[in-house]
């Protein structure tokens, strides 16, 4: 084999067998991925510091699904940064999280029965927990796509952790990792409008957020009311997840993908849907575009009407359903 460029064959705990980007060093084998800007996975071996140790290996297979190999959350991570990467340049010709060509890294076995991921601007990395006791690790796909996302939402609208701009914040990368799993489509990892829906996070085996209605893990709301932005952003992004919801499948009863859902509206409004690819495609314009730091949810309607405007034309069927979607989660109606 020459070194560089490789394909390499990975077992992660969720995604399942797999292909991902390698490097071929000399005669090692290393989980770094130049195609996709040389993001790469390190083993930080339950230490909460530093870069980690770069996964390596003498031949390019990785992982076999279990827990206890400390390769298989690697994949899955690598997997959800690939797929992710692919996702926003196949779809809106984003070259990275900064639109500079320049791969993010990503961290696993973080500390000792961690539940969480988290998204850091200053290492311009991601950390995944291996979470405890029946909780899975962290690494799921749609969990990937949420925590690189919040690059994408730094490096573009930035948007206020915070009060209704941190509510929007955490919806957008609820909204990208959702269409991230969409996107790979893994038979393992059946695509929904749940998140981390594999993890086991709260030992039940119910998801940790509901975008058909938010309020279903009793905690996050399903319409704006004065005062959501007091909510912690994890809840207050409900109504962004509701009215994406909303956007993409329409009002009432519906199963995609055999997953069943039932979104409540406020107003009793029935919305029609315009699919998730329009519905995203009007969300990223406008995050990209027309969002700041302090958008409201009231400014994020009027962002996605001038969006779905310079998309799809004034008053087209997706300006329409937008206005409406707004209204049935209580913005401006
Ligand atoms: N996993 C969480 C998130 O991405 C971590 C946090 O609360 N910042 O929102
Ligand atoms: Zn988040
Ligand atoms: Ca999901």
């Amino acid at each position: 084999k020459v070194e560089g460029v490789q394909t390499g064959t990975g077992n992660g705990v969720f995604v399942g067998n797999v292909t991902i980007g390698t490097t071929l060093s000399g005669s090692t084998y290393q989980m770094k991925d130049a195609t996709r800007g040389g993001m790469y996975t390190t083993n930080l071996n339950n230490g909460t510091s530093g870069n980690g140790t770069l996964f390596t290996k003498s031949t390019d297979s990785w992982g076999d699904g279990t827990v206890s190999n400390k390769e298989s959350a690697a994949v899955d991570a690598h997997y959800g940064v690939s797929m992710t990467w692919d996702y926003y340049k196949n779809t809106f010709g984003r070259n990275g999280i900064r639109n500079d060509g320049v791969g993010a890294y990503s961290r696993v076995h973080y500390g000792s029965n961690y539940v969480n991921a988290f998204w850091d601007d200053s290492c311009f990395c991601m950390t995944y927990g291996d979470g405890s006791g029946n909780t899975q690790p962290l690494t799921e796909l749609d969990v990937a796509g949420h925590e690189m996302t919040h690059g994408v939402t730094s490096n573009t609208a930035g948007l206020n952790y915070s009060g209704e701009s941190g509510g929007l914040n955490e919806s957008t990368s609820d909204v990208f990792g959702t269409m991230v799993e969409f996107y790979a489509n893994l038979a393992k990892d059946n695509p929904d409008y749940l998140i981390g829906e594999l993890i086991n996070i709260n030992g039940d085996g119910t998801p940790l957020r509901y975008m058909d209605k938010p309020s279903k893990d009793g905690s996050s709301a399903d319409s704006w009311y004065s005062g959501v932005g007091n909510l912690d952003v994890h809840y207050s992004s409900g109504v962004g997840n509701h009215l994406f919801y909303l956007l993409s499948e329409g009002s009432g009863a519906k199963v995609v993908n055999g997953v069943s859902y039932n979104s409540p509206t406020a107003n009793n409004i029935t919305v029609t849907g315009i699919g998730r690819d329009k519905a995203a495609a009007i969300w990223y314009r406008a995050l990209t575009t027309y969002w700041t730091s302090t958008t409201n949810y009231a400014s994020a309607r009027a962002g996605m009407l001038s969006a779905a405007t310079d998309l799809y034309g004034a008053n087209s069927a997706e300006y329409n359903a937008t206005a409406t979607a707004w209204a049935a989660v209580n913005v401006g109606s």
